[in-house]
């Protein structure tokens, strides 16, 4: 039978052969001689207790070989093709507390790989393969700025080690998803499109933001599986939905819920490491104030622009302009905004309403790598540099698009205070607005050959909101 990965019945079988192919994938760009090297991730305490996290496998680890156990590294050997998979050597006292120790038998069979050792024979099994060089791997992350660890061990100095070559070939294999990829995030992206339809129905005024979100994690871990999600939730109700990062352990989703709140719920399942990251906006009471609605509209409006004209061949940057347009265009038709887009653009007013860019790749890591790899288009400078990545779209990428529109009171002072850009705000709108949070929808999509295909399923037009939430809480 071929070797999978599940959380049990009725979630995704992961097939060991999607990690197979990526190797396959991977070796097609190196050269006999070569042999990867990555050392997987390691257990971490909390602080010096002996309280562990919950084991989260390093993603280009995972992304090679699918494995789940910490303190392990692996080997690809280009010439034989062969896979090799070194796991640490447990005391026997061991399975007295975590249970019965796997053999390397049984780690073969789990992972369908070719070989599997101790990872204290790692230094004798890998002179026995006579490699040229050790292909190991570190590189810059561009959204966090922090670099990715290299494999190290003991003996490595009597090897040649090339700790270049691979991680740019690597990092771009992550960016086009395989077609067994794509059905892992189609998976994870409608659990957690299920969740938020949960979350939809449960919500109401008086009720903590943290009730909603645990009924999303609930969702995701019950029914899809999902023991993780992939970021820390972030519930912001009312003035709460502009702090851009909300959620943190100093905002705990704590405040409640108002009548008259808008609802800004980004949140998304994880599942065999794959992200999935949805936000959805709604009014808590079930039903949208003509306010609300014309900035709600606004956003989707960005969104569904973005969804017209994102294909092969299209550059992000210029996505990211397209949504600003349209959302600038409709909050000018609205009478919020007063001038011409295009000079709203030049002049950044676009910035102040929608500090984030448009959107980022996903897979393995939420903010996936590849964004700006030494092939591609640099990180823009000016108003566009918060773009996670500037590249031309291509087939298999799969991305978010998540257009937003928020009343953050730091931006709209500096605006006010600024007249090229102040001119363009009708202000006795605007501070009418001021204390009433944002709006962002986002959607995880991949790109095909002709367009789009969204993997986000949930309410998003303003009728879908509220005949959706007039099945829950607020009408029962
Ligand atoms: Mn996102």
């Amino acid at each position: 039978m071929a070797a999978f990965w599940s959380m049990g019945p009725g979630t995704f079988e992961v097939p060991m052969s999607l990690f197979a192919k990526n190797r396959q994938r991977l070796s097609e760009k190196l050269q006999s001689g070569q042999i990867v090297l990555l050392q997987g991730g390691e257990d971490i305490s909390h602080y010096d207790t002996d309280i562990q996290y919950v084991f989260r496998q390093e993603a280009y680890f995972t992304w090679l070989c699918g494995v789940k156990e910490p303190g392990c590294y692996f080997a690809l050997d280009v010439k034989t093709k062969k896979a090799h998979l070194f796991v640490p050597h447990l005391p026997d006292e061991y399975e007295v507390w975590m249970g019965k120790l796997l053999t390397c038998d049984q780690f073969k069979k789990i992972y369908a790989v070719d070989e599997v050792h101790y990872v204290e024979e790692l230094a004798s099994v890998l002179k026995s393969l006579n490699p040229e060089a050790l292909l190991t791997l570190t590189g810059p992350n561009t959204d966090s700025g922090l670099t990715a660890k290299e494999a190290v061990f003991e003996g490595i100095d009597e090897f040649t080690v090339d700790n270049e070559t691979l991680f740019p070939i690597i990092a771009e294999l992550r960016v086009i998803k395989t077609p067994e990829e794509i059905e892992v995030m189609r998976y994870v992206c409608k659990v957690s499109s299920d969740a938020h339809k949960q979350v939809m129905l449960y919500a109401k005024p008086g009720l903590k933001e943290y009730q909603c979100e645990s009924v999303f994690l609930d969702h995701c871990y019950r029914i899809g599986g999902c023991r993780h999600v992939s970021y820390t939730c972030i519930c912001g109700s009312g003035q709460n939905a502009a702090t851009l990062h909300y959620g943190h352990a100093a905002a705990p989703n704590s405040k409640i819920i108002e009548d008259g709140d808008l609802c800004l719920f980004d949140m998304g399942g994880n599942y065999a490491g794959y992200a999935a990251d949805i936000t959805c906006t709604f009014p808590g009471n079930g039903k949208f104030t003509n306010d609300q609605k014309l900035v709600y509209e606004a956003v989707l409006a960005a969104r569904d622009a973005v969804v017209r004209e994102a294909k092969p061949g299209v550059l992000w940057t210029d996505m990211h302009l397209t949504a600003n347009r349209s959302m600038l265009q409709h909050l000018k038709d609205g009478g919020l905004l007063l001038g011409d887009v295009e000079e709203m653009i030049e002049n950044g007013v676009n910035a102040i309403l929608q500090p984030h860019g448009l959107g980022h790749l996903i897979g393995l890591d939420v903010h996936d790598v590849g964004g700006y790899l030494p092939h591609c288009p640099p990180r823009p400078e000016g108003p566009l540099a918060r773009l996670r990545t500037a590249r031309r779209l291509q087939a298999g990428m799969l991305l978010t698009i998540e257009p937003g529109c928020y009343f953050i009171d730091k931006l709209l002072d500096r605006a006010k205070a600024n007249p090229t850009q102040a001119r363009f705000f009708d202000w006795s709108r605007v501070e009418k607005y001021r204390g009433c949070g944002g709006v962002r929808i986002e959607d995880d999509v991949l790109i095909t050959e002709n367009g789009v295909e969204n993997f986000t399923f949930v309410p998003r037009t303003v009728a879908e909101i509220e005949e959706h939430m007039a099945n829950g809480a607020n009408f029962k």
